[in-house]
C-alpha cells in the first residue's frame, strides 16, 4: 500500500522509501505505543528471540520480555521532545534467559520502535579504542583528496568489505567518485560520474536524518511488518530504522552490478549531505551493530574533520585572491596595454580557477590563450553579451542556452565566465572550459555478464554513467561560488588597473 502504484525508473524519486512496511532479517522489531501495548511487529519474532514466542498487536511488551528488560528500554526511550535520539544497548538480555540481544530504541510519530539483533558472542569485532589513531591520521591532512583517500583505506580495514569509495554530491546533486580503495582484481569506479537520479530525492533527503544504512545481503527475503497499518491508519515510519529494508529499485542496481552486499554511511558538512561512504561486498556480509555504530561515529568524526579543511580551503582561496590582485595591480601598473598583460592574468588565475583557454577583447584588440573561440566567433556574441547588465559576472556551463551564437564553437569550448572589465561595455576578460564529458571516460572493467532485473540494464554503474554524460552533453563543469567570488575580485582589480591607464593618460594630455 504505498502511495504510488508502481515505482519504476521515471517516478522513483516518488517511492516512499521510509515506509515500505518491511526490514532486513537479520534483527527484528516491535513498535509500542506510549503504554507498551505492541502496535506492530515484524513476523519473525520468534527466529531472533529464539523461543515461540510472539508480540501480537495490542499484547503488552511486559508480558514478552523480562522486568529487567523493559526498565532499560523505558529508560532508553526517554530522549526529548524535539529530536529523534536512537538509543543502543548492547548485550541485553531481553528474555531473562542469558541470551544476549543488541537493541535499538527510539521513538517514531507516537510510537516507540524496538529493534533486536542477536549479540554476536566471542566474536572479536573491532572496539572504540579503534578510532583515536585513525582520527589522528585523517588530522594530518591538509588536502581534501588525500584525506577522502585515507579515509577510504582506513574504512575498507575497519568494515572488510571489498570496496570502500567516497562519492561526492556537486551543485546539480550528480555525484562522482572522489577516492576508493578496492581489492586488487576489481575494476576501478574512481572519477566516474552518476546523475542525480541513482540516488533520488528522498533518499538524499532521508540519508540526512539518518546517515547509516547497511543493505546485509541483497538475496534475503525482507520481512512484513504486521499489520501494516497502525490504529491510526499510518504505516511505520522506519526512517530512523537500523534494519529498514531498502528500495526494491536499489536492490536491483545492487544485484545487476553483482554486488552482494552494500553500506553507506552519510557525509554531512555544514548541515548538508555532502556525500557518503559507498561500501560494496560481492557477497552477503553482515556486521555487529556495535561496528555499525562504530563506523557512524567514524564518519561523524570525518565529517567535522573535512568541514575544517573545506573552510581552510575557502579562506586560503581568498588569501591567494588578495595575493594575485596584488600581485596583478604591480604588473599591470607598469603601462603595458592589458591585452599584452594575458600571459601573466592567465597565469594567475589559472591557481585559483580551472579553466581551459582565455580570450581578452580589449578595446576591439582579441586575443587568446589556450582553447578559445576565433575572433570573429567572439565577436558573433557581443550584440547578446553587451545587452546584459554591464557589471556583472556571467558564469555559465552551457554558454549556448544563453546565446544562441557559441554553438558554432561549442566543439571545442562551452562553458564560460565573462568578467566585463570597463565602464564602457565593449571590454571582457572570458574564462573557457570544455566539454565535461570529453574530459571524463569510462574507466572500469568491462562489466561481467549478468542477468538484469525487470528494469534492465539502466540500473547499473556503466549506464548510469552513460545517463550521466547525455545528462552534461554540451555543459562544461559548474564554476562554483568560490571561482565566481575570486573573477568577482578580479575584476575589480582589473577595473582599478584600467582607470588608472586612463587617469595617466588625461594627466599626460593636460
Ligand atoms: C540508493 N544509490 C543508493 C545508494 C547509493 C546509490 C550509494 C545508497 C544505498 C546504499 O548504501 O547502497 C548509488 N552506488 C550508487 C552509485 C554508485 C554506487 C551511483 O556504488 C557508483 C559506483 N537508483 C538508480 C536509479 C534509481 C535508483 C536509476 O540507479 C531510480 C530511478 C534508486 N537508489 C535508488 C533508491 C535508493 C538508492 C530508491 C534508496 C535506497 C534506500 O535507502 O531505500
Amino acid at each position: 500500500a504505498t502511495t504510488i502504484d508502481k515505482v519504476d525508473l521515471t517516478n522513483c524519486d516518488r517511492e516512499p522509501i521510509h515506509q515500505l512496511g518491511r526490514i532486513q532479517d537479520f534483527g527484528a522489531l516491535i513498535a509500542v505505543n506510549s503504554d507498551w501495548f505492541v502496535s506492530q511487529r515484524s513476523t519473525n519474532i520468534a527466529e531472533i528471540l529464539g523461543e515461540d514466542i510472539d508480540a501480537p498487536q495490542g499484547e503488552a511488551l511486559a508480558n514478552v520480555f523480562s522486568p529487567e528488560a523493559m526498565t532499560r528500554l523505558r529508560f532508553a526511550a526517554q530522549s526529548p521532545e524535539e529530536m529523534v535520539v536512537v538509543d543502543r544497548i548492547f548485550g541485553i538480555d531481553l528474555l531473562g534467559n542469558g541470551k544476549l540481544f543488541d537493541c535499538a530504541v527510539h521513538r517514531s510519530g507516537s510510537l516507540i520502535i524496538i529493534e533486536f539483533e542477536p549479540h554476536p558472542e566471542g566474536e572479536r569485532a573491532p572496539q572504540i579504542g579503534v578510532l583515536r589513531p585513525m582520527m589522528a591520521e585523517l588530522e594530518a591532512h591538509k588536502d581534501v583528496n588525500y584525506l577522502c583517500a585515507n579515509a577510504a583505506r582506513q574504512l575498507k580495514a575497519l568494515l572488510g568489505f571489498d570496496r570502500v569509495m567516497v562519492y561526492r554530491f556537486h551543485q546539480d546533486d550528480s555525484g562522482e567518485v572522489i577516492a576508493e580503495a578496492r581489492e586488487p582484481h576489481l575494476g576501478a569506479f574512481l572519477h566516474l560520474r552518476y546523475p542525480k537520479t541513482d540516488i533520488p530525492t528522498q533518499a538524499r533527503r532521508l540519508y540526512v536524518l539518518n546517515p547509516f544504512r547497511i543493505i546485509a545481503d541483497v538475496n534475503a527475503e525482507p520481512v512484513p511488518i504486521e499489520p501494516e497499518m497502525s490504529f491510526d491508519n499510518e504505516p511505520l515510519d522506519l526512517s530512523h530504522s537500523s534494519l529498514r529494508a531498502v528500495s526494491p529499485i536499489h536492490i536491483e542496481y545492487l544485484k545487476n552490478m553483482g554486488v552482494g552486499a552494500s553500506l553507506s554511511i552519510s557525509i554531512i558538512v555544514d548541515g548538508k549531505l555532502w556525500g557518503l561512504f559507498a561500501c560494496h561486498h560481492y557477497s552477503a556480509k553482515g556486521l555487529p551493530y556495535s561496528v555499525r555504530s562504530l563506523s557512524e561515529l567514524y564518519s561523524q568524526f570525518f565529517s567535522l574533520i573535512l568541514e575544517r579543511l573545506l573552510s581552510q580551503a575557502t579562506s586560503r582561496l581568498r588569501d591567494k585572491g588578495r595575493a594575485i590582485h596584488h600581485r596583478l595591480m604591480a604588473q599591470l601598473a607598469g603601462g603595458s596595454p592589458l591585452v599584452e598583460s594575458l600571459p601573466a592574468i592567465d597565469q594567475a588565475i589559472g591557481q585559483v580557477i580551472a579553466h581551459d583557454g582565455m580570450s581578452a577583447y580589449i578595446d576591439g584588440v582579441y586575443k587568446t590563450r589556450g582553447i578559445a573561440p576565433s575572433k570573429d566567433e567572439f565577436r558573433s556574441l557581443l550584440s547578446a553579451l553587451n545587452s546584459a547588465a554591464t557589471s556583472t559576472i556571467i558564469a555559465t556551463d552551457e554558454l549556448a542556452s544563453r546565446i544562441p551564437a557559441a554553438r558554432a564553437f561549442a566543439d571545442r569550448v562551452v562553458g564560460a565566465l565573462i568578467v566585463p572589465v570597463s565602464r564602457r561595455p565593449r571590454d571582457y576578460i572570458v574564462f573557457w572550459r570544455k566539454e565535461l564529458k570529453q574530459t571524463v571516460v569510462w574507466a572500469g572493467n568491462p562489466e561481467k555478464p549478468v542477468e538484469y532485473g525487470p528494469n534492465g540494464a539502466r540500473l547499473t554503474p556503466r549506464k548510469s554513467f552513460e545517463a550521466w554524460q547525455q545528462e552534461v552533453s554540451g555543459k562544461s563543469s559548474v564554476w562554483n561560488t568560490d571561482e565566481v567570488e575570486i573573477a568577482e575580485a578580479l575584476r575589480v582589480t582589473l577595473l582599478e588597473v584600467i582607470l588608472r591607464m586612463t587617469d595617466e593618460a588625461v594627466q599626460e594630455r593636460a
